[in-house]
């Protein structure tokens, strides 16, 4: 069991300190208090860990898949169990409230559950054969050794859905987290193994970009699951495609809510608010643009100006605060720049929150959260991803010109729309382009057992969860299956019978 404050890689069920730099696990919201450290992983490191995926996966892809979903039952009790621990560090090293941070434990829970209960639902397809006595089956095996590439903005959620898959499918798995959130992901291999996962199935390596590209680029790799930047996506999508390994990239968002001029404004208003700014905005899924009926954008505005200032900013581990800082100096900095870069361009500030909690420290990485009105179509602010609590607002005029809004851009993740209109609603259905579609409800969240991933440049390859997550970790073989003799030998009478 290793030790609380040392950050431990995982390499073929042995608990090991790494051999490269050290690296510091910092809290965001106090960024002088150390979370946890520990020493990256030297390339031999990530060679030993994909050697041991690979030494293993024969072994894991032979055992019942009931006796591989044990295993996701057993963690996900041991996770649900210290929801509370666990949160609370998630808080610490990630920055989301912490009311967001033991959510995300429970769901990560939910998540393997929904997994371990793969073992019940159907593993292959029949068809009809055109040929006497045969049948058509389409079966599904293990892929190999899996790579994942996880992010910092769910350190729990993400990699178990990434992982429960694979490895309920009998895959091995080497993992290399964002390295803002090694803790936790030290915590899921724990649970892992407390469960009772056979060493070497699963792998942990910490390490920055060049671990990251080690480890994809690893000859004994078969398949690459990657969350992160769009950029880094399809990098790592064009090198597996050169050499002809499976990739599953999801990537960035900007996610447009349309309020409609016969929406129920406090609903909306609502779901807006808790789209834009939980988790200080930092997901890929976050509503980051406003589209509002010209109507009622006025009136819209001026309610959610109230909503935006009495938001309550600081340590997220004050249970009275709804904001916490984004995850580092840069992102901070980074967002800070948009934000003024923006308003040099003509963008107005609508809202901006400013309740700074009393307790919190000054050198936490805070970023107000704003919303700004934009009238230039293109502004930057409209179509770049910020991953900040920061929301872009244009105003529409009906429904045909509010989904041109939506589409805008490059991205295809997600969106909302906010109507009473049935015929509103389903033509939304036709013509915005994304992956996940919400109808009166934020553009935020993913379900377990639906498809979860985006349209246009916001996703590659097969989505995530879901009956799409067996598509992904498994391969289909067709079998043509006879049973060794001509019909006419038979010994018995078929027709009779
Ligand atoms: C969610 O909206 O709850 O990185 C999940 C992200 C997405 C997951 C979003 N891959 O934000």
């Amino acid at each position: 069991m290793p030790d609380q404050l040392r950050l431990l890689h995982l390499i073929d069920g042995q608990w090991r300190e790494g051999g490269g730099q050290r690296f510091l696990d910092l809290n965001p919201a106090l960024p002088g208090q150390i979370v946890a450290e520990g020493l990256e992983a030297t390339e031999g490191e990530v060679d030993d860990a994909v050697c041991a995926a690979r030494k293993s996966a024969r072994d894991w892809a032979a055992t019942p898949i009931h006796e591989r979903a044990q295993v996701l039952w057993r963690a996900a009790e041991l996770l649900e169990s210290r929801a509370e621990e666990f949160g609370t560090e998630l808080t610490r090293e990630e920055g989301k409230t912490l009311g967001e941070g033991v959510g995300e434990v429970r769901r990560a829970a939910q998540v393997l559950r929904y997994y371990a209960g793969s073992a019940d639902r159907g593993a292959g397809e029949v068809y009809s054969s055109a040929r006497r006595g045969e049948r058509l089956l389409v079966v599904r095996r293990p892929v190999g050794v899996v790579a994942a590439i996880t992010p910092f903005n769910f350190p729990i959620a993400i990699p178990a859905w990434k992982i429960a898959a694979a490895l309920v499918y009998g895959n091995t798995v080497v993992w290399k987290p964002a390295m803002s959130v090694p803790l936790l992901a030290m915590r899921l291999a724990q649970v892992f193994t407390e469960a009772g996962l056979p060493n070497g199935v699963l792998n942990l390596v910490y390490g920055q970009n060049a671990t990251g590209a080690a480890l994809v680029g690893h000859a004994l790799v078969n398949a690459v699951t990657f969350t992160g930047s769009t950029q880094v996506g399809r990098h790592i999508a064009a090198d597996c495609a050169r050499r002809g390994v499976s990739v599953q990239a999801e990537m960035g968002g900007k996610n447009a809510a349309i309020v409609l001029r016969d929406a129920d404004v406090e609903l909306a208003l609502d779901q807006v608010v808790a789209g834009a700014f939980r988790s200080a905005g930092q997901k890929c899924t976050a509503t980051s643009r406003l589209v509002l009926d010209a109507p009622i954008a006025d009136e819209f505005l001026q309610l959610l100006q109230r909503r935006v200032a009495a938001l309550q900013i600081g340590d997220p581990l004050d249970p009275s605060v709804n904001v916490g800082p984004v995850i580092d100096g840069y992102a901070r900095d980074r967002i800070a720049s948009e934000v003024a870069a923006a308003i040099a361009a003509g963008a107005t500030v609508v809202a901006a929150a400013d309740q700074r909690r009393a307790n919190s420290d000054d050198t936490g990485f805070y970023i107000s959260p704003t919303v700004l009105e934009v009238e230039h179509p293109k502004a930057p602010i409209w179509e770049r991803e910020i991953f900040g609590p920061i929301l872009a607002v244009q105003r529409a005029d009906g429904f045909a010109q509010a989904v041109q809004m939506a589409n805008e851009g490059d991205f295809g993740l997600s969106a909302s729309i906010f109507t009473q209109d049935v015929t509103a609603a389903l033509a939304a259905i036709d013509s915005i382009d994304v992956g996940v579609l919400h109808v009166n409800s934020e553009t935020a969240g993913a379900d377990p057992h639906v498809p979860f991933g985006g349209l246009k440049a916001s996703g590659m390859g097969p989505k995530e969860q879901g009956e799409a997550a067996r598509d992904f970790f498994t391969q289909s073989t067709t079998v043509y299956l006879t049973g060794g003799r001509s019909p006419h030998r038979l010994p018995f009478d078929l027709a009779a019978l």
